[in-house]
């Protein structure tokens, strides 16, 4: 017999007392690992509500099969208050991010086509592979001048540069000059935004952002100065390139979708572009950095690859199932989101409760990765785990499921893929001490100190 939706466990029935334990676990930090505790407790089905929000949470991959089964023709995620929030105060359009209904599978359809597309990866894999190929020499450059041959550092900033490079030149075929010594301010500005951006979400996903606004309260002003700063910059590049022939252009000439939908849009897809790929390569650095032996069986697989492929990138990104597999373990252990969610569009029946339609269900994608229940020694990073060994079945969701899913996923995928290839074959990274990096949540994952590690050329 199918059990009522009222007897699922978890603590739903104070919503205020349970903001303020979670305030008091640090829960906007430890979000993820608060998860992790309440499926232990509850087991793997629990209902919770915290401040104004109401979710049920799942972790098995046969239940997140339920779960995006009955999506529905317009799936909608979790709402991120604040940022609507934002879009509202300032009167600015939603993206395909943001929007609902049939405006966003509209938008979302066209955009599609422009930058997720097989067909269309072919034409951004050159563009790529020039912005790796720059950070090599940027690289190569710092070991010169450190007169040590070798490079020890923080590569975040880095990172974050090669990453809105690559979404930059894919955007608008325009390069923006970050792989060189002297960067614009403004753009620099761009990158500091991004990051204050989602640090200052999490405060407000559980206080009415509205609420904050008419108390003047720091967190949101931060907030909108941050968004502000993204929609400047964007709008800049949006600017200078309405005649360059990239995926703006198309978008333009085509005349399918209005200015002020673009505009939001390519804005949400350049600040998606920068912290979600650097923060996983330096994850996947890190991991190589603590498994030599692994990181010299993907430095051969590499080495092989170009061989077969005599150089010729789009081949060779079919010959590194292994490199491919680094990148799924990386986001197993490492997710950029927290969890996946939907308003379920359709009644179901999960773990034998029944969920009424338009419930918010959450799959716990950070706890999912680690469970022993579903991955085997779940601790341990083994990129060959996703060759075939173990089932896959709803475990690889680092960028989510279906219609709704990460539109950025092939620039991102291609982007981090040929960056590793690229540091393989020239750079030896090794880590110095044995510190363990934990995640913090600040809206996405990320490390809770910096990663500091040593390049050396092969
Ligand atoms: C949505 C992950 C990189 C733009 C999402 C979602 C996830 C995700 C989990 C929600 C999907 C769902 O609800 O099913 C990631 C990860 C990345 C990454 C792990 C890199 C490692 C990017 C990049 C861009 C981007 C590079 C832009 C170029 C977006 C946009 C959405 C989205 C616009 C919203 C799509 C919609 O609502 O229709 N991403 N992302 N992401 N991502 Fe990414
Ligand atoms: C954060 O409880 C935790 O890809 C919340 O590139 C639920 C939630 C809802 C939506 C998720 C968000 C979490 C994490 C960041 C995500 C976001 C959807 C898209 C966004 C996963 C899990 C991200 C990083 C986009 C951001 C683009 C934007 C900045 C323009």
């Amino acid at each position: 017999i199918v059990r009522p939706f009222n007897e699922i466990p978890g603590l739903w029935k104070n919503s205020v007392g349970n903001l303020y334990n979670f305030w008091k676990q640090d829960g906007f930090k430890n979000l993820h690992r608060i998860m992790v505790h309440n499926f232990n407790t509850f087991g793997p089905i629990y209902r919770e509500k915290i401040g104004y929000y109401e979710s049920v949470n799942i972790i098995k991959p046969e239940d997140a099969a339920i779960l995006f089964k009955a999506e529905g023709h317009y799936p909608k995620r979790l709402n991120v208050e604040p940022w609507t929030a934002y879009r509202d105060y300032r009167n600015r359009k939603y993206g395909v991010l943001l929007k609902s209904g049939e405006d966003w599978r509209s938008n979302r359809v066209i955009l599609n086509k422009e930058v997720i597309s097989p067909k269309i990866q072919e034409n951004f894999v050159p563009l790529l592979e020039e912005v790796g190929q720059d950070f090599v020499v940027r690289v190569h450059k710092k070991i010169n001048r450190s007169g040590q041959n070798k490079w020890t550092t923080d590569l975040s900033q880095e990172l974050f540069k090669y990453a809105l490079e690559s979404v930059s030149s894919v955007l608008y075929g325009e390069r923006l000059g970050l792989m060189l010594d002297y960067i614009d301010p403004e753009v620099q500005h761009f990158i500091d935004c991004i990051t204050l951006m989602f640090k200052t979400t999490s405060p407000m996903l559980y206080i009415p952002p509205e609420l904050l606004r008419k108390l003047g309260s720091k967190v949101w002003r931060d907030h909108v100065e941050a968004w502000d700063g993204i929609f400047n910059q964007a709008d800049r590049c949006i600017q200078k390139i309405y005649k360059e022939l990239r995926v703006l252009a198309s978008l333009l000439l085509l005349d399918k979708l209005s200015i002020e939908d673009i505009k939001a849009s390519v804005t949400e897809l350049m600040a998606g572009g920068v912290d979600t790929t650097s923060i996983t390569l330096l994850w996947t650095l890190y991991e190589l950095a603590r498994h030599p032996n692994l990181q010299e069986e993907l430095r051969a697989e590499v080495v092989k690859a170009r061989e077969t492929s005599q150089g010729n990138m789009q081949e060779m990104l079919k010959h590194i199932p292994l490199v491919k597999g680094a990148l799924k373990e990386t986001l197993r252990l490492h997710p950029v989101a927290v969890s996946l969610q939907r308003y379920v569009a359709e009644d179901i029946i999960i773990q034998n409760y029944h969920i009424p339609a338009g419930t918010l269900v959450q799959l716990g994608l950070y706890a999912m990765g680690r469970d022993p229940k579903v991955f085997l020694r779940p601790e341990q990073y083994l990129p060959t785990r996703w060759l075939r060994t173990e089932t896959q079945y709803f475990r690889s969701l680092g960028f989510g499921f279906g219609p709704r899913q990460c539109l950025g996923r092939r620039i991102a995928e291609t982007e981090m893929q040929i960056f590793l290839i690229h540091m393989l074959e020239n750079f030896k990274v090794e880590k110095q001490r044995h510190i363990e990096a934990k995640s913090v949540f600040e809206l996405i994952l990320v490390p809770d100190q910096p990663i500091i590690l040593t390049l050396k050329p092969l």
